[in-house]
């Protein structure tokens, strides 16, 4: 179980305990979140926050710096060992920043970028009008099929009208496996870079529970606190060492100031934590959670984007299941310390603040020890809470059934002694 804290600003403490408990008491199926161990929040919260060292291992403009070269090397190494690449930056502040500095470095400005549309379940950005991949860059998107899925013969098609600088894959809700060297191919096919975004399925892949985009993708980007159960934040990686010039390059000084030493210490703390055989384990248990959890659905003739889930997360689309929007079905399922986020579905009719579906994530509630068996029973009270949202007795009932279970699976402190 994670502490309390002690400040002298109390205003902030209270806060923070106050989100301590919110944590503790509520299911969360947010599918990009996740439970850190008590090490990675440690290192997080490391004097480390007030060293200043711009520049890389080795070659930084301040002194003093042995100490966060130590660190930033280990992370550097640990990271290359899980993904088995040859160059790797861990300073992106996120994401957002990773991907940012990653398209700078593989296309100039006001290039063709073509990535998967947010409401068929993509990323900001990877092109997105009004994020800096829709401003900076053309951006063209493709979209799932009428059932879902990538149509690998609909994007080379589109491919090929649009001759694109670079094909972003990846994806921010996509329940279902992607494959990689379909993408390799059409990008040489049109002679475009492949930029592979794997911030939500980065831990199944370092378990091996998820095909790797290695071999395929020019660049790969990624967060370090979904599935990768990390310190937050982004990093960059790559096999070519020109490309991983320019990347540094357009980390610092293109986008980046200063690193986040304490953070990438979070990040280095949980890369030892990903090579251990406990991680494997839990990356198993993440995706059987996840189609258990599906699968009950189903049974209630729930609709499943795509029909099913591969991997950690899958979208239902509660306008067409329970007739609610996907703002009212997160926030009834709020009422009873069920934590989801509202998203868009393929082809949505509802703006991305409002939407028809609800995203949910097995990553964090597999992390507090929930096996296929809780997955089943969360299932049938989110079906019950759905239905029922109008009976306040109703929604008590449940609220007190999701506090039993959460209370029965506290918070981790540490994942090390896991079989
Ligand atoms: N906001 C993240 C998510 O929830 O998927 C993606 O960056």
């Amino acid at each position: 179980m994670y502490k309390k804290i002690s400040l002298m600003d109390k205003e902030i403490e209270n806060a923070i305990n106050k989100e301590l408990f919110r944590q503790e008491e509520h299911i969360e199926l947010i599918a990009s979140e996740n439970y850190v161990s008590e090490d990675v929040l440690m290192a997080t919260g490391s004097i480390l926050t007030n060293k200043y060292g711009e520049g890389y291992p080795g070659k930084r403009y301040y002194d003093g710096c042995e100490n966060v070269d130590a660190v930033e090397t280990l992370a550097i190494e640990r990271l290359k060992k899980i993904f088995n690449v040859k160059y790797a930056n861990v300073q992106p502040y996120s994401g957002s920043t990773a991907n940012a500095a990653a398209i700078a470095a593989l296309v100039e400005p006001n290039g063709k970028i073509m990535g998967m549309s947010l409401s068929s379940g993509g990323h900001l950005t990877h092109g997105y009008n009004v994020n800096f991949s829709g401003r900076f860059y053309q951006s063209f998107s493709y979209d799932v099929d009428e059932n879902g899925l990538l149509n690998y013969d609909n994007i080379l098609k589109l491919a090929k009208e649009i001759k694109p600088d670079l094909i972003i894959c990846g994806y921010s809700a996509y329940s279902r496996e992607i494959d990689f060297k379909k993408f390799r191919e059409i990008a040489d096919e049109v002679g475009a870079f492949l930029m592979a975004d794997i911030a939500h399925i980065a831990g199944l892949i370092a378990a091996g529970m998820h095909s790797s985009p290695v071999e395929y993708a020019d660049v790969i980007t990624s967060t370090t606190h979904k599935t990768l159960r990390g310190a937050r934040g982004g990093i960059i990686m790559t096999n070519n060492e020109e490309i991983s010039k320019k990347i540094d390059r357009w980390i610092f000084p293109g986008y980046q100031g200063g690193p986040l030493f304490h953070s990438i210490a979070g990040k280095a703390v949980a890369f030892n934590e990903v090579l251990q055989p406990f991680f494997k384990i839990y990356a198993k248990n993440i995706i059987k959670n996840s189609k258990a959890f599906s699968n009950q659905f189903q049974k209630y003739n729930v609709i499943i984007i795509s029909g099913g889930t591969d991997n950690h997360l899958f979208t239902i689309n509660v306008k067409q299941s329970y007739n609610l929007t996907g703002k009212e079905a997160s926030s009834i399922l709020q009422k009873i310390n069920i934590t989801v986020n509202k998203n868009t579905i393929p082809n949505d009719t509802q703006s991305p603040f409002i939407t028809s579906g609800i995203r949910l994530g097995t990553a964090a509630m597999t992390s507090r020890g929930f096996s296929e068996n809780e997955f089943k029973i969360l299932a049938n009270i989110i079906n019950e809470a759905l239905i029922n949202h109008k009976d306040d007795n109703k929604l008590e009932e449940l609220k007190l059934k999701v506090k039993e279970l959460a209370n029965k699976f506290p918070i981790k402190k540490s994942y090390w002694n896991e079989k």
